[in-house]
């Protein structure tokens, strides 16, 4: 692939979008190969996965602002499909995503961020929904899914006025959930990558399914829609040796990796 690296660490996988000479900038080659990426993770050993860009400098610099201004209606559309369709991806990805914001993510990046399980970033790291100022409205899902995690009033906000900001004011307002000095940030990703990967794959691909889907719905149906992920954890080889092992009183024991079912 040209522009998206692939590495798997034990059960860990980590996307890297490396097109620095446009500071990660998500042309339709890069959705492209990110997609490919996605389809060809192998589910049966790896348990999470890193997103992140090449450098020490952008995460994404947003969607590519060069292709983008030449198109026409209908490309700007198959264009608009094409990363909507990947971030979905991401989204409903059967494993948790970490984003490591290490440094801009701007427009289409913070979007791409956002489609991610968790975000943490680098000290430097600088989030934004720039589009306004070029004319256009956040078109990869910025103005349905920063409402929904940072709350519709901070989100209007930042999509009106087009403002940056940095990663002490993204922690606070809830966009990311740690800030880490940039040399720390993929040691620190990987670590909480590993923790996720540990615990019994079917009930944490579950808890992501739960928690996605009764975003969406009513509490009566997302109460229901946990009840049925939470049932069908029941007779899994995993479910059956947690139980046991927390109620086998010998201390000695030491936990045995949880097997994918
Ligand atoms: N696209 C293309 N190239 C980019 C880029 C981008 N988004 N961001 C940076 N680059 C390129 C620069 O043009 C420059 O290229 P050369 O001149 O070296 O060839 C190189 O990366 C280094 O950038 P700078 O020289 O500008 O570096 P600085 O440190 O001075 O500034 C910066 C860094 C991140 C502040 C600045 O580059 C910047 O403001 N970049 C643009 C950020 C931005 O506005 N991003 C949002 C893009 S809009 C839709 C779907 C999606 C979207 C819209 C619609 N539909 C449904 C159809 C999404 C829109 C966006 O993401």
């Amino acid at each position: 692939m040209e522009f998206v690296l692939y590495e798997v660490k034990g059960q860990v996988g980590i996307i890297t979008i490396s097109r620095e000479k446009a500071l990660n900038a998500l042309n339709s080659t890069v959705l492209g190969e990110l997609d490919q990426t996605l389809d060809n993770v192998d589910l049966d050993t790896v348990r999470c996965l890193i997103l992140t860009g090449a450098g020490e400098k952008s995460f994404v610099a947003g969607a590519d602002i060069g292709e983008m201004s030449t198109l026409t209606k209908a490309e700007g559309e198959a264009f608009g499909k094409k990363g909507n369709d990947v971030f979905r991806k991401l989204e409903t990805f059967p494993i948790p995503v970490i984003a490591a914001v290490n440094g801009f993510a701007l427009g289409g990046g913070c979007e791409i961020s956002m489609s991610c399980d968790i975000r943490i970033c680098s000290e430097n790291a600088v989030f934004g929904q720039p589009e306004v100022g070029l004319g256009i409205t956040p078109g990869f899902g910025g103005t349905q899914r920063l409402a929904r995690l940072v709350g519709p009033g901070m989100a209007k906000q930042m999509i009106y006025t087009a403002r940056n900001i940095k990663a002490d004011e993204a922690l606070r307002i809830g966009l990311v959930n740690a800030v880490y000095p940039q040399e720390e940030l993929m040691a620190a990703a990987e670590k909480m990558a590993s923790g996720i990967a540990k615990n019994a794959p079917i009930a944490v691909r579950n808890c992501k399914k739960a928690i996605n889907d009764g975003l969406e719905a009513d509490m009566d149906q997302a109460i229901a829609i946990e009840e049925k992920l939470f049932g069908d954890c029941f007779e899994t080889e995993d479910q059956k040796y947690g139980m046991a092992f927390f109620l086998d009183k010998n201390k000695d024991k030491v936990k045995e990796p949880f097997k994918n079912v």
